[in-house]
């Protein structure tokens, strides 16, 4: 059962001007193409070969580093193409937007407190809203680790993740990931979210 790259559900330069077509065609086609092919080389021949993705991210202590780094990389690029959408619901509603309030006082406080989670994140990594014990958090991790897997300081599941490697954001933001941070809301489909949000409950 060979893991395999999803398609980009809108064209390359659909998020234009917050995220420019030559940073989507390379992330996409070449940075999670290759975690993709280089999970399936290091579970090949293994039991890990029969598990779905989410299996092996949960207990990802038990597999080699290959394992951990580009079956993150896999299982968090896959999630980061569908929470962002050219026709972003701006504002997220209902239960959603409940917990947001009760968890943050309010949309804005909740994007200001994951752009610092990714902003202070050192190196590479991600910055994430999670459902932790019934309620949202925010956390950051390094490299592709992400709060599913059992190894994460913070754990929790995933509502949506937002990539801070420099391949995200180089080629238009430069050295900038605050401005690559601040922009990327514009792209964030809450409609998209809440039923991650709903699924993580
Ligand atoms: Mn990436």
């Amino acid at each position: 059962m060979a893991h395999t790259l999803p398609a980009l559900p809108y064209a390359p330069n659909a998020l234009e001007p917050h995220i420019d077509a030559q940073t989507m065609e390379i992330h996409h086609g070449k940075h999670h193409q290759a975690y993709v092919d280089n999970l399936n080389k290091a579970i090949e021949g293994t039991d890990a070969a029969n598990l779905p993705l989410e299996e092996l991210i949960k207990n990802i202590s038990k597999y080699p580093a290959a394992v951990r780094n580009n079956g993150g990389g896999h299982y968090n690029h896959t999630q980061f193409w569908t929470v962002m959408s050219p026709n972003a619901a701006a504002a997220p509603e209902g239960k959603l937007a409940d917990a947001i309030n009760e968890a943050f006082g309010g949309l804005d406080a909740l994007k200001e407190k994951m752009n610092a989670a990714g902003a202070t994140r050192f190196g590479s990594g991600w910055a994430w809203l999670i459902v932790k014990d019934g309620k949202l958090d925010v956390t950051s991790t390094p490299n592709q680790d992400n709060p599913l897997m059992d190894v994460a300081e913070v754990k929790g599941t995933p509502v949506f993740g937002i990539d801070v490697w420099e391949h995200a954001y180089y080629l238009k933001y430069q050295n900038k990931r605050p401005d690559y941070l601040k922009a990327i809301w514009s792209v964030i489909d809450w409609a998209e979210v809440a039923k991650r949000y709903e699924a993580a409950l």
